[in-house]
């Protein structure tokens, strides 16, 4: 008789037989990247500092479970400056802001406390050099995406968005001869090297950025799930839907293999039917994904029989950042959350 599935419940998922050796490969690195790290703990250290409520522009960062928790906790998360009482702290997340949100901020008399992440403010600065020496930027991103809108807003009338490979092929450009593109720090490798292949077909004077604005996490974690999703029958991806980190984890795995992919948020949202003769299993998760999350699925598929867990490493990671300038001081460079790790 089939076990009735109560959502939550570790013994929610049955431990059926397969032909082979049922095993899970877990991606390494994964989880919180150095800049997620930095915004969260700024979150709760305002909080520390100021006491509830602390508001924050947007997600801090593009996961269901942290922002649920640190609302929890007294955060406030609104969708623009202007919700904000005047006076009051806001932080800026992770993604970056335009100089318009940052206006905005002290028109309102706001104390503002910026956690882009330093990757995405390196991405900021290109913009506004080569928009100054009078270049067209190309922008490789995702229309809509908070980063993409940060970047954009920097030099709105020097930037072009480019969408995909696709809209590569038929994007216009007035003066193809002062010409560079730069990129959203989370998009898939792969894919911004088609775009620009194909930009460069039409704009053969197309400058490179001066630094690979995709950023070490997004490349680590891709690389890693690239390792996993040869051997995979299925890769599971742990993040949220909104995050382009974790999503692009998904398409990898499958261009490189997997039989299946599926991304979720929670342990809970495993189907039994994603099992049906699966023999490995690869976890990984996005930048913005506590490793307590993936404890949980690994904890779920451990009773349905997939107990023998092998790290797949490709990268060791010891990048921190420190918190931003509004609240270093009283507790050393970051509060202190990973010791041991160098910092940047
Ligand atoms: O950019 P993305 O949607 O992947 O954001 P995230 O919050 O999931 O990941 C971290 C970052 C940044 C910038
Ligand atoms: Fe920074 Fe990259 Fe992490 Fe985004 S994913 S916060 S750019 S380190």
């Amino acid at each position: 008789m089939p076990v009735p599935r109560v959502p939550g419940r570790r013994d929610r998922l049955q431990d059926i037989a397969v032909v082979g050796r049922k095993r899970v490969l877990l991606a390494a690195p994964r989880g919180y990247c150095a800049g997620v790290d930095r915004a969260v703990v700024a979150v709760e250290k305002a909080l520390e500092r100021y006491g509830a409520p602390v508001y924050v522009r947007k997600e801090i960062v593009h996961n269901k479970h942290v922002v649920r928790e640190l609302e929890q906790r007294g955060a406030v998360f609104v969708d623009e400056v202007d919700m904000v009482p005047s006076g009051a702290h806001v932080v800026f997340s992770a993604h970056g802001v335009s100089p318009a949100v940052v206006a905005g901020a002290a028109d309102r008399g706001l104390q503002a406390i910026d956690a882009t992440c330093p990757l995405v403010t390196k991405v900021h600065r290109e913009a506004v050099r080569f928009a100054r020496d009078d270049y067209r930027i190309l922008l490789i991103g995702h229309e809509g995406h908070e980063e993409v809108e940060g970047t954009a807003g920097e030099a709105p009338e020097h930037v072009t968005l480019v969408t995909s490979p696709e809209h590569a092929d038929t994007v216009e450009v007035s003066d193809p001869s002062k010409l560079v593109w730069l990129s959203q720090t989370t998009l898939s490798v792969d894919e911004t090297m088609e775009t620009v292949r194909r930009l460069r077909e039409r704009f053969p004077q197309l400058q490179n950025p001066p630094s690979d604005d995709i950023c070490y996490a997004t490349q680590n974690r891709q690389v890693a799930i690239k390792k996993v999703a040869r051997d995979a029958d299925l890769v599971i991806v742990v993040g949220s839907a909104n995050s382009s980190n974790s999503v692009r984890l998904v398409e990898v795995a499958l261009e490189y293999g997997a039989t299946a992919a599926h991304r979720i948020d929670y342990a809970d949202e495993i189907r039994q039917e994603w099992l049906d003769g699966v023999e490995t299993i690869g976890v990984t998760s996005g930048a913005s994904v506590p490793e307590v999350l993936v404890e949980e699925v690994l904890a779920d598929l451990a009773h349905a029989g997939y107990g023998e867990v092998e790290e797949v490493r490709t990268a060791e990671e010891d990048l921190i950042f420190s918190l931003p300038k509004e609240l270093r001081g009283d507790s050393g460079p970051r509060g202190g959350r990973a010791p041991g790790r160098s910092e940047a």
